[in-house]
C-alpha cells in the first residue's frame, strides 16, 4: 500500500463517519411540542388547544387537564367550557423513547359582557344606531355580529342603521349576539326609545287694532276648535290642501287661548280653527301673503277658507329644525328644537259700520 492509496481509505472514512454521524445526529432531534402559554376565554366556549410538534407518524399524544379531562388527540377540543374546567392543561407527546410536554393556562377572559349603547333613544325619522360600546383591545374584537329586533330584523353589521316611522314598528327589544376568536359567544338586549318628537302651536288671539301682529292688552280666545291634517303637496294645488281627515283636533285653552297639538313626526301639516261668530282673520285683505313656515311667532298666520273656517298654508316640522325662540318655557340655550310654536291664529272682530252686509250681525246681536 502506498501512501496515496492509505490517504484514500482515510479519506473514505472520515466520509462515511461524517455521514453516519450526520444522519444519526438527524434521526435523534431532539422532540419538541408547543403549545399557547394563555388561553383567555368565557363560559361555555368552544375551542381548540393547539398543539405544534416536530413528532412524526406514529407518536402518542396525551392531555390532562382540570376536572379530569383527558385526550389522545393531537389537540385537546374544549366544548361548552365550564368554569372547573378553567385552569392548567398539559400535553405530553412520546414517540419511541423520547417524551416531552407542553402546558397551557386557559382562565376567564374580559370579554364576557356586551353592553349596548349608541342612538338608543331618538326621534322618529331618525335612525336607531346600537352598538356594543364596550372597550375592547383591536384583538379582543369580535369575529362575528348577529342582531335580532322587531319587525324580523336581522343584521350581521357591527351596528344597526335603522330608520324609524310613524308606525313604530321598530320598537321593541334588540339583541346582539358576538362570537370570538377565542370561543366565546356573549349576548346583550336593549329595548330603545323612538319618540314622536314635534309638536305645533300656540295661539288664537283677538287682535283688537288688527294688525295682524300681538300687541300688548291683546288676549287669548278660548274653547275655540283646532284641527291638524297632514298636508298633501302636489304641483297645481293650494298650499292649504288637507291629505286626508283632521289627524287631531282639540280646543284652545278657555283662559289663554293656546293650543298644542304635540307627539308629531316630521312632515307637512296644515292647522285649521273655526272661528267664533263674527271674527275674521285679522290683517284685512291687503295684507301681505301669510307664510306659517318662518318661525316667526305671534302673527297671524291663517286665511279664510270657508265661511269661519281659516286655515294656514302648510307647515314643515323637521326634527331638532324648530325655532328657539317661540316662547318655550325653555327658552334660550336649552329652548326646544323639536317645538314650532309660530303658528298663531289673530282674530278680529267685525264691527259694523252702517253697510248692508253687516247688517245680519246687527240683527244677531240685538237678539
Ligand atoms: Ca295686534
Ligand atoms: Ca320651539
Ligand atoms: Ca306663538
Ligand atoms: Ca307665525
Amino acid at each position: 500500500m502506498n501512501n496515496s492509496s492509505h490517504f484514500s481509505v482515510v479519506k473514505t472514512a472520515f466520509y462515511c463517519f461524517c455521514l453516519l454521524f450526520s444522519t444519526t445526529f438527524q434521526t435523534k432531534a431532539q422532540l419538541n411540542i408547543s403549545v399557547k402559554d394563555t388561553i383567555a376565554t368565557c363560559e361555555g366556549a368552544n375551542f381548540k388547544i393547539i398543539a405544534s410538534s416536530n413528532a412524526g407518524a406514529g407518536a402518542i399524544f396525551s392531555w390532562q387537564g382540570p376536572n379530569g379531562y383527558t385526550s389522545v388527540e393531537k389537540d385537546a377540543s374544549i366544548t361548552n367550557l365550564t368554569k372547573d374546567r378553567m385552569g392548567v392543561y398539559t400535553v405530553t407527546v412520546s414517540a419511541g423513547v423520547q417524551i416531552a410536554t407542553a402546558t397551557s393556562l386557559v382562565k376567564p377572559n374580559a370579554i364576557e359582557v356586551a353592553v349596548i349603547g349608541g342612538f338608543t333613544s331618538v326621534c322618529v325619522g331618525e335612525n336607531l344606531r346600537l352598538r356594543d360600546i364596550v372597550l375592547r383591545e383591536p384583538n379582543e374584537q369580535p369575529l362575528t355580529y348577529f342582531w335580532t329586533g322587531p319587525d324580523n330584523y336581522t343584521s350581521t353589521a357591527s351596528r344597526t342603521d335603522i330608520p324609524t316611522t310613524e308606525d313604530l314598528r321598530q320598537v321593541g327589544e334588540y339583541t346582539l349576539t358576538e362570537t370570538y376568536e377565542n370561543g366565546c359567544v356573549v349576548k346583550a338586549s336593549l329595548t330603545p326609545t323612538v319618540t314622536k318628537c314635534l309638536s305645533i302651536g300656540d295661539l288664537v288671539w283677538d287682535d283688537k287694532n288688527n294688525n295682524a301682529l300681538l300687541d300688548t292688552g291683546e288676549t287669548g280666545i278660548g274653547n275655540v276648535t283646532v284641527k291638524l291634517y297632514k298636508a298633501k303637496l302636489q304641483a297645481g294645488l293650494p298650499s292649504n290642501t288637507p291629505d286626508g281627515n283632521a289627524i287631531k283636533t282639540t280646543l284652545t285653552d278657555p283662559l289663554t287661548g293656546k293650543y298644542l297639538f304635540p307627539e308629531l313626526v316630521p312632515g307637512f301639516y296644515i292647522v285649521e280653527i273655526e272661528a267664533p261668530a263674527d271674527y275674521k282673520p285679522s290683517g284685512g285683505s291687503n295684507a301681505p301673503p301669510i307664510n306659517p313656515n318662518n318661525d316667526v311667532n305671534n302673527d297671524n298666520n291663517g286665511t279664510a277658507f270657508q265661511g269661519q273656517i281659516i286655515r294656514t298654508n302648510f307647515i314643515e316640522l323637521a326634527n331638532f329644525g324648530e325655532p328657539q325662540n317661540d316662547g318655550d318655557t325653555t327658552n334660550g340655550t336649552n329652548a326646544d328644537k323639536n317645538s314650532n310654536l309660530t303658528i298663531d291664529f289673530g282674530l278680529f272682530k267685525v264691527e259694523c259700520p252702517a253697510e248692508p252686509k253687516c247688517i245680519p250681525f246687527v240683527a244677531k246681536k240685538s237678539n
